[in-house]
């Protein structure tokens, strides 16, 4: 009990570093860097924000600070969000933080809490959202939007800052749109959270809470595969989280080298994936390897093409009025992950993957063929690594990456940023060299399908199969088939010298 504590408040203690754009706030602002683009079917939805340009942060002259912001957690928890709290504090006055609480819903029923600064630094460098919570509500009525503007309006916000993913920046930009349209004087600013990694552009390389996720995920698959190697007789099958993009199972591949690791985004027939599967047990048990890892992204479901179009059409009608072919691609599912196709959808019409378990369904298919060709020692351990990552203590980067966004996001309100993200570049560099921009939420956009309409959303950043960290993944994973070349990174250092231990995720270095 004694040894928690102080490792608690030796954490809380702990400095992450600063880029030094953002040490002297004074004497630096915000200036335009030059036009962004944007899809010209969107002029429509965002007349009053389409012109905006982009801004970056440079050393010249500054206006006087914001007083009063107004700030929420939106979406799943992500690492590191706490200090986005505590980097906005940092440069508010006491009083001057307000905490919605329970993410998009605590702001249209003004439920909020004005926080004491010494409450929000006792929450730096810890994990989860538990300061404000969180939610997964969506605006979707005039209504809405009305009641927040009324709010920030009675509270006299200078700025209301979203910390969240890709939905949740849509809800910013039409916030955003809203509020300038009607002259009133509160700025939005997003900040970009999701541990899934598909929140990405140029100018953003990563979300934050992507780091801690994968280093978590890693030391347990690294532990896994060394039980696997010990043991030498279960085959693993992880389950990964993240909804649509294979971000996170990429990262955790190049950092734990499993014998398969499965890429969404390369689009495979569910039938060859269960081939190579198979292939590759039965390889290995003739090898004398009747053990091994395998790593499946919990958006691989939505990427096949036969289950994409099931999954479409389950979104607009009842299983029942499924045409012939897909009718009987549902019923020859096993009932339990019929069942879980057809939970309610979220509040953005997406399908609950993380409660489909893709893992089962692809053991369950593999045990006849394996029957079939004699491999009799086949014995397979789902598992589903998801939740346990995205609240965990702050990696070294997700800790720097917040507080400096935190700070960002209050120097953009004052600046008179509006309808923009944080961003940080070149988050590949040192922290002392870290540049900060705010870029046009709607140069981020594009329409989609959603509950049967076309709707403005942010795009979903997937895993590029021409970029370097797949390339690298792609040249290496045939020779981890056969040898066992596991990687067992182990658990975060959090002391120590921070520089030394502050490493950026691999898919943004390799
Ligand atoms: P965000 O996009 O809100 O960051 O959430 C991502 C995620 O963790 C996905 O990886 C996962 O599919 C989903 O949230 C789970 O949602 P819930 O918390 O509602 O179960």
């Amino acid at each position: 009990m004694h040894l928690m504590i102080s490792f608690l408040e030796q954490r809380k203690k702990w400095e992450p570093l600063l880029p030094h754009i953002l040490q002297e706030p004074s004497l630096v602002s915000f200036q335009k860097a030059g036009k962004s683009s944007f899809l010209p079917e969107l002029s429509p939805w965002f007349p009053s924000i389409a012109h905006l340009s982009a801004a970056s942060l440079e050393k010249g002259e500054s206006e006087s600070a914001p007083s009063k912001i107004g700030v929420l957690f939106s979406g799943g928890p992500a690492s590191g969000g706490h200090n986005v709290l505590v980097g906005m504090q940092e440069l508010l006055p006491e009083g001057g933080l307000i905490g919605f609480l329970g993410g998009i819903s605590g702001l249209i029923k003004a439920n909020f809490r004005v926080l004491r600064r010494d409450e929000v630094f006792s929450y730096r460098n810890t994990g989860g959202f538990d300061l404000l919570g969180s939610g997964r509500t969506k605006i979707e009525t005039e209504a809405q939007i009305a009641a927040i503007a009324k709010t920030c309006k009675e509270l006299v916000l200078d700025g209301l800052v979203i910390i969240g993913g890709d939905d949740s920046q849509t809800n910013a930009a039409c916030l955003s749109e809203a509020f300038l349209a009607q002259g009133l004087k509160t700025r939005v600013v997003g900040v970009p959270k999701t541990i899934d990694g598909d929140l990405q552009t140029k100018d953003l390389p990563i979300s934050f809470g992507f780091d801690t996720a994968c280093r978590t995920y890693a030391e347990m698959i690294g532990n896994i595969a060394r039980d696997a190697l010990s043991s030498r007789k279960y085959t693993h099958f992880i389950k990964l989280m993240g909804r649509s993009a294979s971000h996170i199972t990429l990262e955790c591949a190049l950092a734990t080298q499993p014998n398969l690791a499965l890429i969404g985004e390369e689009k495979r027939s569910l039938r060859e994936i269960v081939e190579e599967m198979a292939r590759l047990i039965e390889a290995r048990a003739l090898a004398g390897k009747p053990y091994g890892v395998i790593l499946i992204p919990e958006g691989l479901i939505e990427f096949i093409p036969e289950m994409q179009r099931l999954i479409a059409l389950l979104g607009r009608s009842s299983e029942s009025a499924l045409p012939a072919e897909e009718k009987k691609l549902f019923e020859s599912l096993p009932e339990k992950i019929q069942q879980q196709l057809l939970l309610d959808r979220d509040p953005h019409g997406n399908v609950r993957l993380s409660q489909v378990a893709t893992e089962e369904l692809l053991i369950g298919m593999l045990h006849p063929i394996l029957r079939e060709r004699g491999v009799s020692s086949f014995s397979p351990q789902a598992h589903f690594f998801g939740y346990e990552g995205r609240a965990a203590y702050p990696s070294q980067f997700d800790a720097a990456y917040c507080l400096a966004l935190g700070r960002a996001a209050v120097l953009a309100v004052r600046d008179r940023i509006t309808g923009a993200l944080c961003t940080i570049p070149n988050l590949a560099e040192e922290v002392s060299k870290w540049q900060v921009k705010a870029v046009p939420l709607i140069s981020l956009m594009t329409l989609e399908e959603r509950k049967g309409k076309k709707r403005p959303v942010i795009a979903k950043a997937l895993v590029d199969l021409h970029g370097k960290a797949y390339s690298l993944f792609r040249q290496r994973r045939e020779n981890w088939k056969s040898g066992d070349q596991y990687l067992y990174p182990g658990p975060m250092q959090f002391f120590g010298e921070a520089e030394k231990y502050h490493q950026p995720p691999l898919i943004l270095t390799s």
